[in-house]
């Protein structure tokens, strides 16, 4: 059996950045690995590394399920589950921090980056997070790993401990690999393009959310950060607010960069958003509409039951062979 694994983390409602790099490419995948079985989580134990409401966070991760059909996965080939039912997450979880060095754990950027937004102090949790993330990966064996470009350090260090694992203790897991697409991996904040688009961001205006009312959509981007050019071209370096939105555009309709400059040749960026405006506009109005439908169906909660019960059953199984090789109990 092959395996595909990926989560999001129920930090708030996901955003166009975790869509197009994420959510959006899980069906597609789906339509192209068909002999792959598709395990995609709700990473609830990865959200509390950072304070949530109780309350919010249950609606949350009803939400993240819901908005994984929503953006296309389809229910075959797939056990969608929520991270925290299968405890042996974060049983594993403690196995790989026994392996992991400090240093390893010191080195990661998105820690460094997290540890500045915090208000309250930084909980050891959020430390040990990447982790918790090779625990997810390992338990089930996961060859392939589809996330956006912030991921990848960690995904090395899962790559790294799979490694340790199998040298010191025998083969054991699979080494995975992450699938990152070109295109759309790291979508930007749309008033800060240096920044990436976050869901638990300061500026609600740069970030622009599944679930939001269209008529405010539009104006984010109709309001997003540009330059005094006036040219639409793909410039990251130069233009990183008009590549962002070129990427955007180019990642929905698939038409490459130089087709999207020939269109707005001779055009001002007035054209140019209010076009992106309404292909966004249009994208998440038909992922609002299977929302809603999914959010209270009794097929989402059935998925959610059947998920449980099939990832705990692989879990388990490489839980324990993992204690048996390292010499834990009796
Ligand atoms: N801006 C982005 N562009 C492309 N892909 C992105 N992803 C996240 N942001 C972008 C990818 O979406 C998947 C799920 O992300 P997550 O829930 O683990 O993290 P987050 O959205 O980054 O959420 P937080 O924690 O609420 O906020 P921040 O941003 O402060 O960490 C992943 O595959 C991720 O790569």
């Amino acid at each position: 059996m092959k395996i595909i694994l990926s989560g999001v983390k129920p930090t708030g409602i996901p955003t166009l950045g975790n869509y197009l790099g994420a959510l959006r490419n899980f069906g597609k995948f789906q339509e192209k690995m068909k002999d792959y079985e598709f395990f995609i989580f709700v990473a609830d134990l990865h959200a509390i590394t950072t304070p949530q409401d109780p309350l919010e966070l249950k609606q949350n991760i009803r939400n993240v399920a819901a908005l994984y059909l929503a953006c296309g996965l389809k229910p075959e080939n797939l056990t969608l589950f929520i991270q925290s039912e299968v405890h042996e997450h974060a049983e594993m979880a403690y196995i790989m921090q026994a392996l992991v060095y400090m240093g390893e754990l010191e080195r990661m950027t998105q820690y460094k980056d997290k540890v500045l937004k915090q208000t309250q102090g930084v909980s050891s949790a959020l430390f040990t997070y990447p982790a918790l993330m090779a625990a997810d990966i390992l338990l089930y064996d996961a060859k392939f790993v589809p996330v956006g470009d912030d991921q990848r350090q960690h995904l090395e260090l899962a790559r790294d401990l799979a490694i340790r694992f199998n040298n010191r203790f025998g083969k054991t897991f699979t080494v995975p690999e992450g699938l990152i697409q070109e295109k759309g991996a790291r979508i930007k904040d749309l008033q800060d393009p240096t920044k990436k688009m976050d869901k638990s961001t300061d500026n609600d205006r740069g970030c622009i959310f599944l679930l939001e009312p269209l008529s405010q959509i539009r104006k984010k981007i109709k309001a997003a950060v540009t330059d005094s050019d006036a040219c639409v071209r793909f410039d990251p370096e130069q233009k990183p607010g008009i590549a962002n939105l070129m990427t955007i555009y180019s990642v929905i309709t698939e038409k490459s960069f130089g087709e999207i400059e020939a269109m707005y040749d001779g055009k001002g960026y007035g054209d140019f958003k209010s076009d992106l405006a309404e292909i966004v506009v249009k994208e998440i109005a038909m992922i609002q509409e299977r929302y809603h439908y999914f959010v209270s169906s009794q097929e989402l909660t059935t998925l959610l039951d059947e998920g449980r019960l099939r990832a705990h059953q692989l879990a388990q199984k490489k839980l324990k062979t993992v204690y048996q090789k390292m010499g834990l109990g009796r």
